[in-house]
C-alpha cells in the first residue's frame, strides 16, 4: 500500500468529504451534541429540576471549551452527586462477580487501586484517561452529551473516547437512557483497558470511515456499523466458561438492566454482523434482544469479514506516532 495523504487536512480530492485527520481535529465536535445533551428532553427526570439543570449546564460548559492537549477538566462533585454515584457503585459491585465478563472483573480492582474508584469518590477523567493510555493507548475527552454516531465513531479511530462528566438525576439511579459519568467510568473505561477489546473498538471504526464517510455514498453502511456498536460495545453479552456474561457498557453501568439482561426475559441471539447490523432497537428502555459473542477475538474477526462487504474506495490507517489518519491507496 502507498500512503497518499497523511497528517494534513484539505489535501485530498474535492469529492471526499471532510473528516478528522488529526487528534486535534476532534476539537470541532466540542459544541455538536444531539438533543438530550445541551437541553434536557422534557421527559428527562432532571428536566423539571432547576438545580439539576443549572449544575449540568455548568459541567457541560467546561466540556464545550476543552481543547486537545489541555489537561482534562476537574469537577468538584457535590455530596448529593457523590451519593448518587455511591448507590450505583454499591449495587453494581454486588452484581459484577456473577454478571460481568472476566475482562471487566480483571480490570475493576486495578481501577480501584489506581484511579480512586470508591463508593464515596467519583474518579476524575484525567486520572482514568492516564491509566487507559498506559493500558491500551485509549484516552478520554470530555463531551457535552450525545454525539452523532459518526462523530463518536470517528473519535474511536484515534482511540479517543468521548466521556460525559455530569451524573444522572438522583431520582433514577437504576437506569438512564443517556450516557453519564457512571456509564463512562463504570461501563466503558474498564473494557478499554483490555487490548483485544480496545482493538475491536478501533478496528470497527476505521472501517466505518472507509465504508461510508469517504465513499460519501452510503449512510446506510455507517448505520450498520453504529448498530453493531450498539449491540456490542454498549449492550453486548458474551459466552464465557459455559455461561453468558455482560460486556456492554450500557449493561455494566445500569444495575437494573444488568440484572435483567441475564434473566430469561429478553431474547438472546448469536452475534452475527449480518443480522446484528440490521436489527432495530430502542434507546429508552431495557433491550428486548441481545446478541451473544463467542469472544472479543471472534467478534473482531467476524466484523472484519463483514466490513469487507461494505463499499470501500480506499482504506485508512491510524498512525500512532503522529496521531493522525493516513489514507491509503486501495489498488
Ligand atoms: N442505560 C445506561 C445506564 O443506565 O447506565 C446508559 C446507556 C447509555 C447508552
Ligand atoms: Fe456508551
Amino acid at each position: 500500500v502507498k500512503v497518499i495523504s497523511s497528517n494534513t487536512t484539505h489535501t485530498l480530492a474535492d469529492h471526499i468529504p471532510w473528516f478528522p485527520r488529526k487528534k486535534s481535529d476532534l476539537d470541532t465536535f466540542a459544541d455538536k451534541v444531539l438533543e438530550m445533551g445541551e437541553e434536557l428532553d422534557s421527559d428527562h427526570p432532571g428536566a423539571k429540576d432547576p438545580v439539576y439543570r443549572a449544575r449540568r449546564a455548568e459541567i457541560t460548559r467546561v466540556a464545550k471549551t476543552h481543547r486537545h492537549g489541555l489537561p482534562l477538566p476537574t469537577i468538584e462533585y457535590t455530596p448529593e452527586e457523590i451519593a448518587t454515584w455511591g448507590v450505583i457503585f454499591r449495587n453494581l459491585v454486588a452484581l459484577y462477580p456473577t454478571h460481568a465478563c472476566k475482562e471487566h472483573q480483571y480490570v475493576f480492582p486495578l481501577l480501584i487501586q489506581n484511579c480512586g474508584y470508591r463508593e464515596d469518590n467519583i474518579p476524575q477523567l484525567e486520572t482514568v484517561s492516564r491509566f487507559l493510555k498506559d493500558c491500551t493507548g485509549f484516552t478520554l475527552r470530555p463531551v457535552m452529551g450525545l454525539l452523532t454516531s459518526r462523530d463518536f465513531l470517528n473519535g474511536l479511530a484515534f482511540r479517543v473516547f468521548h466521556s460525559t462528566q455530569y451524573i444522572r438525576h438522583h431520582s433514577k439511579p437504576l437506569y438512564t437512557p443517556e450516557p453519564d459519568v457512571c456509564h463512562e467510568l463504570l461501563g466503558h473505561a474498564p473494557l478499554f483497558c483490555d487490548p483485544d477489546f480496545a482493538d475491536f473498538s478501533q478496528v470497527k471504526n476505521l472501517l466505518c470511515y472507509s465504508g461510508s464517510r469517504i465513499s460519501g455514498a452510503s449512510d446506510s453502511d455507517l448505520e450498520k456499523l453504529a448498530t453493531i456498536y450498539w449491540f456490542t460495545v454498549e449492550f453486548g453479552l458474551c459466552r464465557q466458561g459455559g455461561e453468558i456474561k455482560a460486556y456492554g457498557a450500557g449493561l455494566l453501568s445500569s444495575f437494573g438492566e444488568l440484572e435483567y439482561s441475564l434473566t430469561d426475559k429478553p431474547e438472546k441471539l448469536p452475534f452475527d454482523p449480518y443480522k446484528t447490523s440490521v436489527q432495530s432497537y430502542i434507546v429508552t428502555e431495557y433491550q428486548p434482544i441481545y446478541f451473544v459473542a463467542e469472544s472479543f477475538k471472534d467478534a473482531k474477526q467476524k466484523v472484519r469479514e463483514f466490513a469487507k462487504t461494505l463499499n470501500r474506495p480506499f482504506s485508512i490507517r491510524y498512525n500512532p506516532y503522529t496521531e493522525s489518519i493516513e489514507v491509503l491507496d486501495n489498488q
